[in-house]
Protein backbone atom coordinates (compact mmCIF):
# COMPACT_ATOMS: atom_id res chain seq x y z
CA UNK A 1 0.00 0.00 0.00
CA UNK A 2 1.41 3.15 -0.98
CA UNK A 3 -0.44 5.37 1.74
CA UNK A 4 -2.01 4.34 4.70
CA UNK A 5 -4.13 6.65 6.65
CA UNK A 6 -4.30 6.39 10.55
CA UNK A 7 -6.96 8.13 12.19
CA UNK A 8 -5.58 8.85 15.70
CA UNK A 9 -8.95 10.47 17.37
CA UNK A 10 -11.72 12.92 16.69
CA UNK A 11 -12.61 16.34 18.16
CA UNK A 12 -15.14 15.22 21.05
CA UNK A 13 -16.77 18.87 20.81
CA UNK A 14 -16.50 19.02 16.60
CA UNK A 15 -15.86 16.05 15.38
CA UNK A 16 -13.39 16.75 13.40
CA UNK A 17 -10.00 14.25 12.43
CA UNK A 18 -6.74 14.24 14.22
CA UNK A 19 -4.45 11.74 11.93
CA UNK A 20 -1.19 10.63 10.34
CA UNK A 21 -1.11 9.86 6.32
CA UNK A 22 1.86 6.95 6.10
CA UNK A 23 3.81 7.57 2.56
CA UNK A 24 6.79 6.31 0.99
CA UNK A 25 8.77 9.71 1.67
CA UNK A 26 7.43 10.02 5.31
CA UNK A 27 4.73 10.99 7.65
CA UNK A 28 1.80 13.80 7.43
CA UNK A 29 0.35 15.02 10.41
CA UNK A 30 -3.51 15.56 9.12
CA UNK A 31 -5.09 17.84 9.19
CA UNK A 32 -2.41 19.62 6.52
CA UNK A 33 -2.40 22.50 4.38
CA UNK A 34 0.04 21.63 1.10
CA UNK A 35 1.31 25.06 -0.44
CA UNK A 36 1.46 24.34 -4.61
CA UNK A 37 4.25 24.16 -6.00
CA UNK A 38 3.07 23.86 -10.11
CA UNK A 39 6.14 23.85 -11.86
CA UNK A 40 8.02 21.59 -9.62
CA UNK A 41 8.92 24.52 -7.57
CA UNK A 42 6.84 26.45 -5.03
CA UNK A 43 7.38 30.16 -6.27
CA UNK A 44 10.00 31.80 -4.71
CA UNK A 45 11.00 29.44 -2.09
CA UNK A 46 13.77 27.02 -1.75
CA UNK A 47 13.25 23.08 -0.27
CA UNK A 48 15.04 24.16 2.43
CA UNK A 49 13.10 26.98 3.40
CA UNK A 50 10.03 25.35 3.44
CA UNK A 51 11.24 22.40 5.30
CA UNK A 52 12.26 25.60 7.95
CA UNK A 53 8.71 26.48 8.25
CA UNK A 54 8.07 22.64 8.49
CA UNK A 55 5.73 22.24 5.12
CA UNK A 56 5.14 18.34 5.26
CA UNK A 57 4.32 17.87 1.94
CA UNK A 58 3.66 19.97 -1.45
CA UNK A 59 1.40 19.86 -4.42
CA UNK A 60 2.44 19.75 -8.30
CA UNK A 61 0.58 19.49 -11.59
CA UNK A 62 0.58 17.01 -14.74
CA UNK A 63 -0.66 19.36 -16.66
CA UNK A 64 2.22 22.10 -16.53
CA UNK A 65 4.75 20.04 -16.45
CA UNK A 66 3.21 17.53 -19.22
CA UNK A 67 3.67 20.92 -21.40
CA UNK A 68 7.26 21.73 -19.85
CA UNK A 69 9.78 20.34 -19.33
CA UNK A 70 8.23 17.16 -20.33
CA UNK A 71 7.65 14.17 -17.96
CA UNK A 72 9.67 12.35 -19.98
CA UNK A 73 12.58 15.21 -18.68
CA UNK A 74 12.13 14.27 -15.12
CA UNK A 75 11.53 10.82 -15.41
CA UNK A 76 15.18 10.72 -16.77
CA UNK A 77 16.38 13.00 -13.93
CA UNK A 78 15.27 10.34 -11.76
CA UNK A 79 11.24 11.31 -10.80
CA UNK A 80 9.81 14.59 -9.26
CA UNK A 81 11.62 14.40 -6.00
CA UNK A 82 14.88 14.21 -7.45
CA UNK A 83 14.68 16.43 -10.12
CA UNK A 84 13.23 19.10 -7.58
CA UNK A 85 15.42 18.47 -4.71
CA UNK A 86 12.28 17.67 -2.44
CA UNK A 87 12.45 14.53 -0.45
CA UNK A 88 9.08 15.11 1.52
CA UNK A 89 5.85 13.43 0.37
CA UNK A 90 4.18 15.10 -3.33
CA UNK A 91 0.81 14.78 -4.57
CA UNK A 92 0.08 15.83 -8.11
CA UNK A 93 -3.25 16.96 -9.59
CA UNK A 94 -4.22 15.18 -12.50
CA UNK A 95 -4.38 17.68 -15.02
CA UNK A 96 -7.98 17.61 -15.33
CA UNK A 97 -8.95 20.80 -13.58
CA UNK A 98 -6.31 22.90 -15.71
CA UNK A 99 -7.24 21.77 -18.86
CA UNK A 100 -10.94 22.88 -18.20
CA UNK A 101 -9.76 26.25 -17.36
CA UNK A 102 -8.59 26.62 -20.27
CA UNK A 103 -11.93 27.86 -21.40
CA UNK A 104 -12.39 27.60 -25.72
CA UNK A 105 -8.69 26.07 -26.29
CA UNK A 106 -9.89 22.61 -25.77
CA UNK A 107 -12.31 19.76 -26.55
CA UNK A 108 -13.82 17.15 -24.37
CA UNK A 109 -14.94 14.09 -25.39
CA UNK A 110 -15.41 10.23 -24.02
CA UNK A 111 -11.75 9.90 -24.95
CA UNK A 112 -10.55 12.71 -23.50
CA UNK A 113 -9.74 15.94 -23.95
CA UNK A 114 -7.85 17.83 -26.76
CA UNK A 115 -6.91 21.52 -25.79
CA UNK A 116 -3.64 23.73 -26.83
CA UNK A 117 -1.25 24.55 -25.22
CA UNK A 118 -1.12 27.83 -23.21
CA UNK A 119 2.31 28.54 -24.33
CA UNK A 120 2.86 27.24 -28.00
CA UNK A 121 -0.48 26.99 -29.12
CA UNK A 122 -0.02 23.17 -30.26
CA UNK A 123 -2.54 20.72 -30.43
CA UNK A 124 -2.25 18.07 -27.58
CA UNK A 125 -4.58 15.34 -25.60
CA UNK A 126 -4.99 14.50 -22.17
CA UNK A 127 -7.05 11.25 -21.39
CA UNK A 128 -7.44 8.80 -17.79
CA UNK A 129 -4.46 6.88 -19.80
CA UNK A 130 -2.15 9.71 -20.83
CA UNK A 131 -2.94 11.36 -17.29
CA UNK A 132 -1.49 8.24 -15.33
CA UNK A 133 1.16 7.25 -17.44
CA UNK A 134 2.93 11.01 -17.13
CA UNK A 135 1.98 10.78 -13.17
CA UNK A 136 3.72 7.54 -13.12
CA UNK A 137 6.44 9.12 -14.65
CA UNK A 138 6.31 11.99 -12.16
CA UNK A 139 6.83 9.64 -9.43
CA UNK A 140 4.66 11.55 -6.76
CA UNK A 141 3.24 9.68 -3.51
CA UNK A 142 -0.58 10.43 -4.24
CA UNK A 143 -1.75 11.10 -7.69
CA UNK A 144 -5.36 12.13 -8.60
CA UNK A 145 -7.55 10.27 -11.08
CA UNK A 146 -8.49 12.43 -14.43
CA UNK A 147 -11.56 14.02 -13.74
CA UNK A 148 -13.81 16.85 -14.72
CA UNK A 149 -14.69 19.86 -12.57
CA UNK A 150 -17.99 21.43 -14.32
CA UNK A 151 -18.53 24.82 -13.79
CA UNK A 152 -20.91 27.27 -11.20
CA UNK A 153 -23.63 27.13 -12.24
CA UNK A 154 -24.72 24.63 -14.51
CA UNK A 155 -27.48 22.62 -15.73
CA UNK A 156 -28.52 19.14 -14.52
CA UNK A 157 -28.19 17.54 -17.09
CA UNK A 158 -24.75 18.49 -18.00
CA UNK A 159 -23.54 17.95 -14.37
CA UNK A 160 -25.13 14.41 -14.55
CA UNK A 161 -23.36 13.58 -17.78
CA UNK A 162 -20.07 14.80 -16.74
CA UNK A 163 -19.62 13.32 -13.32
CA UNK A 164 -20.60 9.79 -14.81
CA UNK A 165 -17.90 10.35 -17.40
CA UNK A 166 -15.93 11.16 -14.43
CA UNK A 167 -16.50 7.92 -13.10
CA UNK A 168 -15.65 5.88 -16.25
CA UNK A 169 -12.40 7.89 -16.49
CA UNK A 170 -12.20 7.23 -12.84
CA UNK A 171 -12.49 3.63 -13.58
CA UNK A 172 -9.74 3.70 -16.84
CA UNK A 173 -7.25 5.69 -14.46
CA UNK A 174 -7.28 2.62 -11.89
CA UNK A 175 -6.72 0.32 -14.48
CA UNK A 176 -4.01 2.08 -16.47
CA UNK A 177 -2.21 2.82 -13.30
CA UNK A 178 1.18 1.27 -13.67
CA UNK A 179 2.79 2.06 -10.10
CA UNK A 180 -0.05 0.87 -7.11
CA UNK A 181 2.74 0.12 -5.16
CA UNK A 182 4.41 3.40 -4.47
CA UNK A 183 1.82 5.78 -5.61
CA UNK A 184 -1.38 6.35 -3.95
CA UNK A 185 -4.30 6.96 -6.55
CA UNK A 186 -7.14 9.33 -5.51
CA UNK A 187 -10.72 9.26 -6.93
CA UNK A 188 -12.19 12.61 -6.90
CA UNK A 189 -16.62 12.95 -6.16
CA UNK A 190 -18.02 15.63 -8.21
CA UNK A 191 -21.40 16.67 -8.81
CA UNK A 192 -21.68 20.10 -8.73
CA UNK A 193 -24.02 21.78 -6.74
CA UNK A 194 -26.51 18.53 -6.74
CA UNK A 195 -26.83 16.72 -3.80
CA UNK A 196 -28.14 13.24 -5.41
CA UNK A 197 -25.52 13.59 -7.98
CA UNK A 198 -22.56 13.67 -5.05
CA UNK A 199 -24.30 11.07 -3.33
CA UNK A 200 -24.42 8.82 -6.59
CA UNK A 201 -20.51 9.91 -6.80
CA UNK A 202 -19.22 9.49 -3.86
CA UNK A 203 -20.93 5.92 -2.72
CA UNK A 204 -19.60 4.80 -6.77
CA UNK A 205 -16.07 6.00 -6.05
CA UNK A 206 -16.42 4.11 -1.69
CA UNK A 207 -16.92 0.43 -4.30
CA UNK A 208 -13.55 0.97 -5.82
CA UNK A 209 -12.12 0.75 -2.63
CA UNK A 210 -9.16 3.70 -3.26
CA UNK A 211 -6.31 4.63 -1.18
CA UNK A 212 -8.05 8.17 -0.64
CA UNK A 213 -10.59 10.27 -1.66
CA UNK A 214 -11.10 13.99 -2.62
CA UNK A 215 -14.30 16.56 -3.15
CA UNK A 216 -13.66 18.64 -6.33
CA UNK A 217 -15.80 21.06 -7.66
CA UNK A 218 -16.22 22.71 -4.93
CA UNK A 219 -14.66 26.71 -4.47
CA UNK A 220 -15.78 27.48 -8.13
CA UNK A 221 -17.57 30.21 -7.75
CA UNK A 222 -20.79 29.09 -5.53
CA UNK A 223 -21.64 30.35 -2.04
CA UNK A 224 -19.38 29.57 0.73
CA UNK A 225 -22.54 28.25 2.77
CA UNK A 226 -23.10 26.36 0.07
CA UNK A 227 -19.71 24.80 -0.24
CA UNK A 228 -20.33 23.58 3.67
CA UNK A 229 -23.36 22.35 3.17
CA UNK A 230 -22.30 20.07 0.47
CA UNK A 231 -19.37 19.20 2.14
CA UNK A 232 -21.87 18.15 5.29
CA UNK A 233 -23.36 15.36 3.27
CA UNK A 234 -20.50 14.30 1.21
CA UNK A 235 -17.61 13.92 3.83
CA UNK A 236 -19.92 11.52 5.92
CA UNK A 237 -20.85 8.94 3.08
CA UNK A 238 -16.84 8.64 2.64
CA UNK A 239 -15.12 5.70 4.51
CA UNK A 240 -13.32 7.06 8.18
CA UNK A 241 -9.94 4.82 7.63
CA UNK A 242 -8.99 6.91 4.34
CA UNK A 243 -8.18 10.52 3.82
CA UNK A 244 -9.97 13.25 2.29
CA UNK A 245 -9.05 15.99 0.40
CA UNK A 246 -10.47 19.43 -0.04
CA UNK A 247 -9.25 20.45 -3.68
CA UNK A 248 -8.03 24.24 -4.24
CA UNK A 249 -9.52 26.01 -0.92
CA UNK A 250 -7.57 27.43 1.48
CA UNK A 251 -9.01 30.20 3.02
CA UNK A 252 -8.73 30.51 6.53
CA UNK A 253 -12.41 29.94 7.40
CA UNK A 254 -12.60 27.00 4.86
CA UNK A 255 -9.60 25.41 6.18
CA UNK A 256 -11.21 25.19 9.92
CA UNK A 257 -14.72 24.37 8.80
CA UNK A 258 -13.65 21.99 6.20
CA UNK A 259 -11.59 20.03 9.19
CA UNK A 260 -14.55 20.48 11.31
CA UNK A 261 -16.38 18.82 8.43
CA UNK A 262 -14.21 15.87 8.09
CA UNK A 263 -11.66 16.73 5.73
CA UNK A 264 -7.94 15.91 6.14
CA UNK A 265 -5.98 17.42 3.31
CA UNK A 266 -6.54 20.73 1.81
CA UNK A 267 -4.12 23.21 -0.94
CA UNK A 268 -4.59 26.66 -2.22
CA UNK A 269 -2.43 28.86 -4.84
CA UNK A 270 -3.82 31.88 -2.33
CA UNK A 271 -1.80 31.99 -0.10
CA UNK A 272 1.76 32.13 -2.59
CA UNK A 273 -0.69 34.05 -5.23
CA UNK A 274 -1.69 37.06 -2.64
CA UNK A 275 1.91 37.50 -1.47
CA UNK A 276 3.49 38.07 -4.88
CA UNK A 277 1.24 41.22 -4.97
CA UNK A 278 2.01 42.36 -1.99
CA UNK A 279 -1.20 40.68 0.33
CA UNK A 280 -0.65 38.97 3.62
CA UNK A 281 -2.51 37.04 6.28
CA UNK A 282 -2.17 38.37 9.96
CA UNK A 283 -3.38 37.09 12.99
CA UNK A 284 -5.65 39.96 12.98
CA UNK A 285 -6.58 39.60 9.14
CA UNK A 286 -5.75 40.68 5.89
CA UNK A 287 -2.93 43.38 5.69
CA UNK A 288 -2.41 45.07 2.34
CA UNK A 289 1.62 45.87 2.56
CA UNK A 290 1.78 48.08 -0.39
CA UNK A 291 -0.58 50.22 1.43
CA UNK A 292 0.80 53.83 1.89
CA UNK A 293 -0.26 53.78 5.44
CA UNK A 294 2.67 51.18 6.86
CA UNK A 295 5.14 54.10 5.01
CA UNK A 296 6.98 54.49 8.43
CA UNK A 297 5.96 51.21 10.00
CA UNK A 298 8.91 49.78 11.38
CA UNK A 299 6.77 47.02 13.06
CA UNK A 300 6.58 43.67 12.44
CA UNK A 301 4.23 42.20 9.63
CA UNK A 302 2.28 40.34 12.02
CA UNK A 303 3.31 41.09 15.98
CA UNK A 304 2.24 37.80 16.62
CA UNK A 305 4.10 35.89 14.52
CA UNK A 306 7.55 34.48 14.69
CA UNK A 307 8.34 33.33 10.96
CA UNK A 308 11.69 34.55 9.48
CA UNK A 309 9.84 37.38 7.62
CA UNK A 310 8.89 39.47 11.17
CA UNK A 311 11.46 38.25 13.02
CA UNK A 312 13.62 40.19 10.92
CA UNK A 313 11.75 42.89 8.56
CA UNK A 314 9.25 45.66 8.72
CA UNK A 315 6.16 46.91 7.59
CA UNK A 316 7.87 49.77 5.80
CA UNK A 317 10.45 47.40 4.76
CA UNK A 318 8.52 45.15 2.55
CA UNK A 319 6.17 47.73 1.62
CA UNK A 320 8.97 49.30 0.12
CA UNK A 321 10.65 46.14 -1.51
CA UNK A 322 6.97 45.70 -2.94
CA UNK A 323 6.81 48.77 -4.56
CA UNK A 324 10.10 48.18 -6.31
CA UNK A 325 9.33 45.04 -7.12
CA UNK A 326 12.02 43.80 -5.64
CA UNK A 327 12.14 40.02 -5.58
CA UNK A 328 13.33 39.48 -2.14
CA UNK A 329 10.03 41.01 -1.11
CA UNK A 330 7.96 38.71 -2.96
CA UNK A 331 10.07 36.20 -0.93
CA UNK A 332 9.59 37.44 2.31
CA UNK A 333 5.63 38.01 1.47
CA UNK A 334 5.09 34.27 0.04
CA UNK A 335 7.35 32.81 3.16
CA UNK A 336 5.45 34.42 6.04
CA UNK A 337 2.02 33.53 4.64
CA UNK A 338 2.90 30.12 3.93
CA UNK A 339 4.07 30.11 7.93
CA UNK A 340 0.61 31.57 8.66
CA UNK A 341 -1.31 28.71 7.19
CA UNK A 342 0.79 25.80 7.92
CA UNK A 343 0.99 27.06 11.21
CA UNK A 344 -3.40 27.93 11.49
CA UNK A 345 -3.22 23.68 10.60
CA UNK A 346 -0.86 23.66 13.45
CA UNK A 347 -3.25 25.03 15.63
CA UNK A 348 -6.13 22.91 14.63
CA UNK A 349 -4.68 20.14 15.18
CA UNK A 350 -3.64 20.92 18.88
CA UNK A 351 -7.07 21.54 18.67
CA UNK A 352 -8.26 19.10 18.08
CA UNK A 353 -6.32 17.27 20.17
CA UNK A 354 -8.17 19.23 23.08
CA UNK A 355 -11.52 18.56 22.49
CA UNK A 356 -12.02 22.33 21.37
CA UNK A 357 -11.95 23.10 17.90
CA UNK A 358 -15.40 25.18 17.97
CA UNK A 359 -13.85 27.45 20.28
CA UNK A 360 -10.83 27.52 18.40
CA UNK A 361 -12.50 28.41 14.81
CA UNK A 362 -14.84 31.17 17.02
CA UNK A 363 -11.82 32.84 19.02
CA UNK A 364 -9.64 32.86 15.15
CA UNK A 365 -13.05 34.17 13.09
CA UNK A 366 -13.62 36.65 15.91
CA UNK A 367 -9.54 37.96 15.54
CA UNK A 368 -9.25 37.53 11.50
CA UNK A 369 -12.68 38.75 10.00
CA UNK A 370 -14.74 40.43 12.90
CA UNK A 371 -17.23 38.07 13.20
CA UNK A 372 -18.43 34.77 13.50
CA UNK A 373 -19.50 34.05 10.25
N1 LIG B 1 -10.45 18.59 -9.81
C1 LIG B 1 -9.09 18.52 -9.91
N2 LIG B 1 -8.29 19.47 -9.40
C2 LIG B 1 -8.87 20.51 -8.76
C3 LIG B 1 -10.26 20.64 -8.62
C4 LIG B 1 -11.12 19.62 -9.17
O1 LIG B 1 -12.35 19.64 -9.08
C5 LIG B 1 -10.48 21.84 -7.93
C6 LIG B 1 -11.79 22.41 -7.55
N3 LIG B 1 -11.70 23.42 -6.57
C7 LIG B 1 -9.22 22.40 -7.68
N4 LIG B 1 -8.26 21.59 -8.19
N5 LIG B 1 -8.53 17.48 -10.53
ZN1 LIG C 1 5.39 36.01 9.82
Amino acid sequence: MAVRYELLKQCKQSGARLGRLHTPHGVIETPIFMPVGTLATVKTMSPEELKEMDAQIILSNTYHLFIRPGHEIVKEAGGLHKFMNWDRPILTDSGGFQVFSLGDLRKITEEGVQFRSHLSGEKLFLSPEKAMEIQNALGADIIMAFDECPPYPAEYEYVKNSTERTYRWLKRCKEAHGRPEDQALFGIVQGGEYRELREESARQLVDLDLPGYAVGGLSVGEPHEMMFEILGYTTPLLPKDKPRYLMGVGSPEALIQGAILGIDMFDCVLPTRIARNGTTMTSEGRLVVRNAKFTRDFGPLDPNCDCYTCRNYSRAYLRHLIKADETFGLRLTTYHNLYFLLNLMHQVRQAIMEDRLLDFRDEFMMKYYGTLN
